[in-house]
């Protein structure tokens, strides 16, 4: 009796955990929510792979340059900027505060990304 009712509940469970794990890829969008304290922002194709980014408080950025051209990461108001990053080179940023952080690449303007950080 006891068995019956414990099969009987897992296979209602079972497809309801299913169907929330296949869900999650879905609803992520391009400007995510992370959880992490450490990201990685890969910098592809003359974009940044991530263009908005929330994060929390002390949560490090590292940017990567994928794209056989250098880039360079320059905070908008001048609060950090990279040396030229050369084919998968790196650059971290830790956020300490709260705030809105514009950035872009000083050798293409037009690349341009923003950090949230909460
Ligand atoms: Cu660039």
């Amino acid at each position: 009796m006891r068995r019956r009712l414990l099969n009987s509940g897992l296979s209602i469970a079972l497809p309801l955990v299913l169907s929330m794990t296949l869900a999650l890829p879905v609803t992520r969008a391009k400007s995510e929510e992370a959880k992490s304290s450490a990201m990685e922002v890969r910098v592809d194709n003359f974009t940044f792979a991530l263009d908005t980014l929330t994060i929390p408080v002390n949560s490090t950025i590292t940017w990567v340059n994928k794209d056989d051209v250098p880039h360079v990461i320059a905070s908008s108001d001048g609060l950090f900027k990279s040396k030229a990053l050369d084919t998968d080179d790196r650059y971290s940023y830790t956020f300490s505060k709260a705030g809105s952080y514009s950035y872009y690449c000083s050798i293409h303007p037009k690349m341009v990304g923003k950090i949230l950080v909460r």
